[in-house]
This record gives C-alpha cells, structure tokens and sequence, in this order.
C-alpha cells in the first residue's frame, strides 16, 4: 500500500477518473493538485466538490511547473503518455500511474479483469450477473464507466472485483495484478494513441505481467495475437472458441456451451445455444469468456446458465431501439472501430442501412467492404472522417454524405423498407460531434424515437 498522507500528488485530467481519484487521495490526507485542459467554465460542475476539500485546481491547460516536485502523478486513462508535461516530470524521477494502479493498490479481494479490443463492456457486466448470482460479494467497475478507485471503500478480502480494462489503463500498471484476466481478442485500434499494433498489443499484454502460477489468463483460441501470449505467461492458460473444442476451457460443441476443466476431463454441458439472449457470433465469444471465469471462479454450471439467460444487452451495444413501420433501428454507438462494426454487421444477414462516421482514430476501412458488398443497402456519413470513409470504401454500395447524426437517422429511416435494419455501428470515435460514445448513442435513440413521437425510449425497447 502506498502511504499517502502529506504527499504531493498531481491528478491530470479532471474527468471520472481523475474526480474520483482526487476525492480519494485527499480524504486520505494527500496534498492533491489537479490539473485540467478544460476551462474553469468548463469544470464548473466538477470544482465546487474539489474546491470545499482542499485540492487545488488548474484549469485551462497544464503549466509545467505545476508537474515538478510532485510525489506522484496520476494520470487519466484518456490523457496520452507522451504529454510534454508528463515526459519532463518522468525526467525528473516523479513516478507517473494511472488511476487503475491507484486503485490496486487499496482493492481487497479477487480481481477479475477482463480487456480486448471489442466485447469488454458486455463480457465484464455479464460476469458481474454471474458472479453476483453466485452469492459472492462483486463489484463491477473500470473502463465500464465506474473508476476503479471509488470500489475500493466497499471491497473486502472475500469481495469479487469485476474490471473491464482498457489498453490506456495498463499502460500505466506497475503491480496491478488479477487473479483472472481475460483477453477476448486483439484488432487494431487506438492507433492514432498507441502509433503501432505492436505498441497496442504491448500494453494488452501487460494485464498478465504480473500474474502467477496461482492465477489464470483467459484466451480466445480463434485470435491470432492471442496464440502467441500463451508462450509469454506464467499464468494457468485457459482457452475459448467458438469453432472447435479446447484442450481447457469453454467452446461450442453440439449447440451448447460447454466447460472442459483439464485436457484429461469430459466435457460438461453449461447451457444450450438457443438461451444466449444476445445477438451475433461476437457475443457468443462473449459469453464463452464468461463462462470460462465464471467456472475458473468455482461457480456452478446452474447459476451460470440461469444467469446468462437472464442477461440483457448493454445499452449502447447493439441494443434494440425502436421497430417503426417493419424496420428495425439498432443502436450499436460502442461501435467504435472497424472491427466492431464488422461485428455488428455480421449479427444481421442483410438489408442494413449503416452509419458510419465520426473521429477517425488511424483506421482502414477498406476492410468493411467484403461486408458491404455482402450485406449492407446503403452506407450514410457522419463526422470528420466522412471523407476519408467515402474514399476507402468507394465502389461497394451507395454511399450518402449526412454530415450530422440526425440527418443520417431522417435519410436511413426514409430510405429503408419494411424488414430492414438502421444500424449505427460509426467504427470512429465520437468526440468530433458528441461528448462521448453514450452521448452519440443517447442522441440516435432521441432521434429514432422522435420520429413516432415516442420520448421514453426504455417503453419500447427489446
Ligand atoms: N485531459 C487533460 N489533458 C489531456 C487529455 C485530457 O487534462 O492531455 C482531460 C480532459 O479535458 C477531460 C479529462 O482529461 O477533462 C478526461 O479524462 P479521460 O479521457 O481519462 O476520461 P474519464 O472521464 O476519466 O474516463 C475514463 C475513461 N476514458 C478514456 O479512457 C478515454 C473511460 O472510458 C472510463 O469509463 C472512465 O475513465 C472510468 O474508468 C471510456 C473510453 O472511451 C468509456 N474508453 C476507451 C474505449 O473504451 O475505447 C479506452
């Protein structure tokens, strides 16, 4: 445990992440300076809280001098590591970690941490039901939108620790250290951050560092960056597929999910196919995961099965909005790199009218046109990667150029015919029109809806 009482501890980014972590460092006796790029007008709803507690605030950009003779710094996940500032306080001896470290630190109980590029929001709250079904004391938090930092007061040595982990997360671990850690898969993605795939993969890969031969890593036989991590761990490798039975872990054999606890066992049946609630192959894999640490956590095939089957998707997450005149408009914002979208397609067999667009994160979207030539009506654009998107995919299906959100709902809704889907699945981040991912999501809904005059979209949905 790090002592914190009289340092001097720089929060960066004034975000969840760093609100909470600020609050939690204070009440623990530190002398706490945060530091922001938004401006004082812009912080307005987060200063008052800080201000009344004694953590000073820097606002409007990070002054160089407020970096130095520091005891720590903590960093937000969104705030990139080759900051000027944070270079310089590095130079200096200051150790920089992130919130996630923090956290860890303090966290009593098992942890169960869960990353890769696609499926972590779904994986991590479904093993949050399981586990919690099971009677254990969990909490759910990390990338999920809960920081870490404010599940420490509530865990105890016998608590489960649920955490979806992100690739700027482990960035900055030092001895965070799961006793389950899973990894769904490895597509590219926050290249315009991490600048290569190896960069990329280098940092998934440090969610088992610090695993033991106590522990298990959880890996999707179907990855191929995932085969080679198996060789790298000292950690008891458990496997999942969809395609062909594992030596140990959980795949799909006869329309059922089943577990294989050792090379040597047979196989048991956990739950039928047919009970997985949730659409497309991508959340089969999902669930594959969930049960692998569910059963790695001792959890009996009974409670896994009732749980799963009472699972519903996340918000945000290929969820179903709205059926207006026989068509069918999905919400799948979290969408928000190629790789996700080709899911997202894959989970209807045609007719689709999709959205695309957003902030371009270095991404090549000549990969979706097998897809669209396969399976989708009509691509509409959205954002400042529109152009970009246009030119990749030209010649493989009619192209629309929307420019905003709510245009591209009014021209895909007018276009589309009765047992057809508008599907907003952007494969670009959000922060070029919207605040965040949920806010692009939050906004299709509002217009989906506007368009039957439905204003409470939780009455209509699947
Ligand atoms: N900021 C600076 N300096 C910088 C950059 C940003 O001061 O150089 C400030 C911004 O002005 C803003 C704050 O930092 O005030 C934002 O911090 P943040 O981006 O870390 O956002 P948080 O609100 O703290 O949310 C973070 C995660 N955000 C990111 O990783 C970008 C959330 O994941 C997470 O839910 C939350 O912590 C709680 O753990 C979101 C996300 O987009 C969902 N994650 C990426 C993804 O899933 O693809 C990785």
């Amino acid at each position: 445990m790090m002592e914190l009482k009289d340092k001097r501890i720089l929060v960066v980014g004034l975000g969840k992440s760093g609100l909470a972590s600020a609050i939690f460092l204070r009440k623990k006796g530190a002398q706490v300076t945060v530091s922001d790029l938004r401006s004082v007008e812009a912080l307005a709803k987060e200063l008052p809280a800080l201000l009344d507690i004694g953590v000073m605030v820097e606002a409007g950009g990070h002054g160089l001098l407020t970096f130095r003779r520091q005891d720590w710094i903590v960093v937000s996940p969104g705030v990139p590591l080759d900051t000027l500032e944070l270079v310089q306080a590095r130079g200096f001896g200051t150790p920089v970690i992130g919130e996630l470290e923090l956290a860890s630190r303090f966290l009593q109980g098992k942890i169960l941490a869960i990353t890769g590029s696609n499926g972590k929001t779904t994986t991590t709250a479904l093993c949050g039901e399981i586990f919690r079904a099971s009677g254990q004391a969990t909490q759910v938090g990390g990338n999920i939108g809960v920081p870490v930092i404010s599940l420490v007061p509530a865990s105890t040595p016998e608590s489960w620790n649920v955490l979806e982990v992100s690739s700027f997360q482990l960035e900055t671990i030092v001895e965070f250290h799961p006793n389950i850690a899973v990894i769904l898969n490895i597509t590219p993605d926050h290249l315009d951050r991490h600048g290569t795939m190896q960069n990329y993969v280098a940092a998934k890969e440090r969610i088992f560092e610090n695993q033991t031969a106590k522990d298990f890593l959880v890996l999707n036989a179907e990855d191929t960056e995932s085969q080679a991590m198996a060789a790298k761990t000292k950690a008891g490798v458990f496997w999942f597929s969809t395609r062909r039975p594992v030596r140990q872990g959980s795949f799909v054999y006869q329309d059922a999910v089943v577990w294989r606890v050792s090379e040597q066992a047979a196989a048991e049946p956990v739950l039928p196919l047919s009970e997985i609630p949730l659409k497309g192959e991508h959340n089969v894999e999902n669930v594959l995961a969930a049960v692998c640490s569910a059963k790695l956590a001792g959890i009996s095939n009974d409670v896994i099965r009732k749980a799963v089957g009472a699972f519903r998707a996340v918000e945000h997450r290929l969820e179903f909005v709205a059926r207006l005149g026989g068509v069918e408009f999905y919400n799948d914002s979290k969408a928000t790199n190629v790789d996700a979208t080709m899911k997202a397609i894959g989970a209807f067999p045609g007719g689709i009218h999709l959205i695309l667009g957003g902030k371009d994160k270095n991404s090549d979207y000549t990969l979706l046109a097998p897809l669209l030539k396969e399976r989708v009506r009509a691509v509409y654009t959205i954002g400042a990667a529109a152009e970009k998107i246009e030119s990749q995919i030209t010649g493989t299906v009619d192209v629309i150029r929307c420019q905003t959100l709510e245009r591209a709902v009014d021209q895909a809704a007018s276009e589309a015919k009765s047992g057809e889907i508008v599907l907003l699945a952007p494969a670009c981040s959000s922060f070029d029109q919207f605040e965040n991912y949920e806010h692009r999501g939050q906004c299709f809904k509002q217009y989906v809806l506007a368009r039957q005059g439905v204003d409470a979209w939780q009455n209509v949905s699947a």
